[in-house]
């Protein structure tokens, strides 16, 4: 049997429509190459990409510092399981570590993997620490939340499109509120069997809601007074995306337990990681959770190498500064017209705009197509809310490229 080879984007669309699940509606274009900001479709074409794999690719495609640790250490070894050592992994920890500043780090796979790893942290932590009753333990989520799409994080979501039909639902989960600190004291208060705080420093998938200055300091405050875990999923947030390392440091607050994952490959393969101190991470002992390619070398390797491009190209500076320009140029175009831009907001490099739908019906996914058009990708969200996230390689002169982009299709629309 040959292999296909796809040479139009056409015979793509329609060989992935045949054979491929159909749980996305992926706009119509079909990329085969990507560089630092850019991306290419089958035919050709030239984009900036301004979503970045929603924020996985930070350090832009195919950063060749990132590639070339991937190829070395594929050529040398690939996977050992955690059956044994390898000579990776403890660099690995060790690197992530001193860069956050905590005692342990627990390698996953995906983010939500490292989500599920961090939710059943916290209830071991909850059992052996706090002295919660076996099987009691809650942990408070907020409204709007997205922490990934396994059956156990769909449980505490209040997305119907999350939830519908993949019942029954794990239990163990209040939500409340998000950015509404008198909701989380009363959640607290009232349950002594809380032992963690789940939340997102600014929510992503909800359309880059940015909460009140100091909600998380305010949060962890409250979660100290009650004897419970802040867990920060800064999986799309972190690493460099908002303007600091983490978005977490807007409030000075190092969460009990950090959620990584994303833009901690640079896109190059799944890598996600869970960071808590030894009173917390020793609650999991052997045999007690895991991974196959949990850890494995060459995520490992990934892993410092997608780091170090974050510090060695100021990638943090850059979101800040590059994030202000943006942000600017948003305001000055809702300026010029409030009747289809009805608000811009984010921080660094993770930014959103609202869009009004037009009298004729059309909404932010016709202006995405249009964007594409012009060659600019980006994607909507719950309808009416475009996030625009670049890559944090991007220099001023491209991000200006950019926004004339979206201005040209903003005062079209
Ligand atoms: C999809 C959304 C973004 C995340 C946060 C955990 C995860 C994600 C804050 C899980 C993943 C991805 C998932 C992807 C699209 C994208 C997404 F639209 F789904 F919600 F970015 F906003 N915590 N977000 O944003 O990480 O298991 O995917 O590695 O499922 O459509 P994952």
């Amino acid at each position: 049997m040959s292999t296909l080879s796809i040479t139009s984007s056409q015979q793509a669309i329609e060989t992935e429509e045949k054979y491929g699940a159909h749980n996305y509606h992926p706009l119509p274009v079909v990329l085969n190459k990507g560089e630092g900001v850019y991306l290419w479709d089958v035919e050709g074409k030239r984009y900036y990409d301004f979503l970045s794999a929603y924020s996985a690719v930070n350090q832009g495609h195919c950063h060749p510092h990132i590639i070339n640790a991937l190829i070395e250490q594929a050529q040398q070894l690939t996977l050992t399981s955690r059956a044994f050592y390898n000579d990776k992994l403890g660099i690995a920890e060790k690197y992530i570590c001193e860069l956050f500043g905590y005692d342990k780090a627990l390698y996953m796979n995906s983010g939500a993997e490292a989500v599920e790893t961090a939710i059943k942290l916290a209830r071991k932590w909850g059992y052996l620490k706090k002295g919660i009753a076996s099987h009691n333990a809650e942990i408070i989520v907020v409204e709007r939340n997205f922490h990934g799409r396994t059956t156990g994080i769909i449980s505490f979501s209040t997305d119907p499109d999350s939830t519908k039909g993949f019942g029954p639902y794990m239990p163990g989960f209040k939500v409340i509120p998000y950015n509404d600190l008198d909701a989380l004291e009363t959640a607290l208060k009232d349950n002594p069997n809380v032992c963690g705080f789940l939340v997102e420093p600014i929510q992503g998938e909800a359309g880059v809601v940015v909460p009140q200055e100091g909600y998380l300091a305010k949060a962890h405050a409250l979660c100290k007074e009650y004897n419970v875990l802040l867990m920060a999923d800064e999986i799309q947030t972190g690493i460099a995306r908002t303007g600091k390392l983490l978005a977490s440091y807007y409030d000075d607050v190092k969460a009990d337990i950090l959620i990584l994952g994303k833009a901690l490959s640079g896109g190059v393969l799944p890598v996600s990681c869970v960071l808590a101190d030894d009173d917390i991470m020793l609650c999991i002992q052997p045999g007690e959770h895991g991974s196959t390619f949990g850890g494995n070398p060459m995520a490992a390797a990934v892993a410092i190498a997608a780091l170090e491009v974050i510090k060695e190209e100021n990638l943090v500076e850059n979101a800040y500064r590059l994030g202000e320009v943006f942000r600017d140029r948003m305001n000055q175009l809702m300026a010029k017209r409030p009747e289809v831009v009805t608000l811009v907001r984010g921080r660094g490099l993770l930014n959103a705009i609202v869009i009004k739908p037009a009298v004729d019906g059309r909404t932010a996914w016709d202006v995405c197509v249009e964007l594409k058009e012009n060659g600019l990708l980006a994607k909507p969200t719950h309808g009416d809310i475009i996030r625009f996230a670049p890559p944090l390689v991007m220099t001023e002169e491209q991000l200006h490229e950019c926004c004339d982009i979206i201005e040209r299709v903003i005062m079209n629309f």
